[in-house]
């Protein structure tokens, strides 16, 4: 057995010295670079990752021509928190704002952060945020649609910006392009509340016989399109979108982005509004996979994918771009829906074989996907290393050669070598973040999960959260389910983990935000 004091040994100190890679890497080539965010994608939704039930054939040739990582994890069991992590390389779970963002929440970025687009716009690159943004939008107070919303993502690093502006339960049910609403007839402004019913559109509490999804959990608030959203809205009719077009909507823009930027290094950060609920296939993917809506938009997630690496393909600049896909948490089956995700799984297994899921600290809250496509230099292979998104930031910084100045993302390593299969070196740790942000911690073959007088399940969807009143730890080399709890017989290692996460805690200072 691994005594405590010998964990951290063979590894750089936390937060001191950054890297997690050996090899020394050449200077700098200048790939444009693609980061897709899938929408609460789980570990086991991809035939790449063992699917049986389901065929998802463009993801398995990103992953036949890349690094398909296998210990990938996000930083939080959320989207804004893990967003707010990649983008910023600090630790969500330091700033105060960082829960799940309605739709008409502030910019929760500080426009003062030196962030991931910052890093590589500063290196000449064209940069685009298009898809999912779910980071706020507009000043303290909350956005105003009708004006130019600002600060957006272009007070963050970004030349470009196409949003949804929340997720797509959420209120408003709009897109956001360059600062103003799409579509929007000034006659007829938007309206938002989180707090109060506003106008006098119809809800799924007044009025369910209006309503063509019907929610199992909540969403009962302003109708669009049939379906009852989180939040309250009214006006804005000739703006809202049309849920089935959302992939081909968001689709066009990101490939219009990559066309337009073909002979310049770009980075695209673009956001999937699939798989997340309600899950609203377009026509052409209804019905197709057999495991109802949730399978179906997981096909429309890979028809996207496909479409973007077509356009790569068919411009001529495949070779020399990286291109990251990911997920922001795990997977939730019913999430608020009655859309029938549980009935027709039909054997499909969304978590693996994993704990937990959306939400939780258990694995498969943020163990995700993660594959590195860059046919130029990466070559194809899996990559066991334990590895964060936390380090995105710095690694992507390194590869193209961005100064990171003093104070910028603070928990963001350079593992750069990992990052492109060139190392196998897990990182020194990695943590974890569950809904009601506590904390757990890896490193090597141990997980250590705080005590925490959470609720032991989320509300609504009934996961677990991994909240105990006692520590836990877990063997994940013989034990990745969780399901044998050996703090007892540990605790030397009980106490070297926790003190590790301590460290951790306190080495940056939190912000009061
Ligand atoms: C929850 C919502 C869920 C989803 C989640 C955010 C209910 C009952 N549940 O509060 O449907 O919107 O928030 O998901 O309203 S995330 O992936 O964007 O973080
Ligand atoms: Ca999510």
């Amino acid at each position: 057995m691994m005594k405590a004091s010998l964990l951290f040994a063979a590894l750089p100190s936390a937060a001191l010295l950054p890297g997690c890679g050996e090899q020394a890497v050449p200077a700098p080539p200048r790939p444009n670079i693609i980061f897709i965010y899938a929408d609460d994608l789980g570990i086991g939704d991809l035939s790449c990752y063992g699917a049986t039930k389901i065929s998802t054939p463009n993801i398995d040739r990103l992953a036949a021509q890349g690094q398909r990582f296998t210990n990938a994890y996000a930083t939080s069991a959320t989207s804004t928190p893990s967003r707010f992590g990649l983008l910023t390389g600090m630790y969500p779970w330091r700033q105060k704002n960082t829960g799940i963002a309605p739709g008409n929440s502030e910019l929760i970025i500080d426009t003062a952060c030196h962030t991931l687009a910052d890093a590589l716009h500063g290196e000449g690159y064209a940069t685009g945020a298009v898809g999912k943004w779910h980071l706020g939008l507009g000043p303290a107070g909350g956005t105003n649609f009708n004006a130019e919303i600002r600060p957006g993502a272009r007070d963050i690093g970004f030349d470009y910006e196409f949003l949804i502006p929340a997720t797509v339960d959420r209120v408003p049910c709009v897109f956001v392009e360059d600062g103003h609403v799409v579509g929007l007839d000034p006659a007829d402004p938007i309206t938002v509340s989180y707090t109060q019913k506003v106008g006098d559109w119809p809800t799924g509490e007044e009025n369910p016989e209006l309503v063509t999804l019907k929610p199992s959990q909540g969403h009962n608030n302003t109708i669009i399109n049939g379906i009852p959203r989180i939040g309250w809205m009214t006006g804005g009719r000739a703006a809202l979108w049309v849920d089935e077009h959302i992939a081909d909507t968001i689709t066009a823009k990101a490939t219009r982005f990559i066309a337009s930027h073909r002979d310049e290094p770009f980075f695209l950060y673009m956001g999937t509004q699939d798989v997340h609920v309600p899950r609203v296939p377009h026509p052409r993917f209804a019905g197709k996979s057999g495991l109802g809506t949730r399978g179906d938009v997981i096909l429309q997630l890979d028809w996207t994918i496909g479409e973007v690496m077509r356009t790569l393909d068919s411009l001529g600049i495949a070779d020399n771009t990286l291109l990251i896909f990911t997920s922001d948490n795990g997977a939730v089956i019913d999430d608020g829906y009655q859309d029938q995700a549980l009935e027709l799984l039909n054997g499909h297994t969304p978590m693996g074989i994993y704990r937990g899921g959306k939400y939780s600290l258990y694995e498969a809250g943020t163990r995700v996907p993660f594959i590195v496509r860059w046919p130029a230099r990466v070559r194809p292979g899996e990559q066991p290393a334990l590895f964060s998104q936390i380090d995105v930031y710095r690694s992507l910084a390194a590869l193209t050669g961005a100064e990171v100045p003093a104070g910028a993302a603070p928990d963001s390593r350079d593992c750069l070598p990992v990052l492109l299969g060139e190392s196998h070196e897990d990182r020194e740790y990695v943590v974890q973040q569950n809904l009601n942000n506590t904390l757990a911690i890896i490193s090597g073959r141990w997980k250590y999960l705080e005590p925490s007088d959470g609720p032991r399940l989320e509300y609504w969807t009934k996961t677990e959260l991994g909240n105990a009143p006692e520590p836990q730890l877990y063997d994940l080399s013989t034990d990745p389910c969780e399901l044998n709890d050996v703090a007892a017989e540990h605790p030397d290692i009980v106490k070297s983990l926790s003190s590790k996460l301590a460290e951790v805690r306190g080495a940056v200072r939190s912000t009061t935000r």
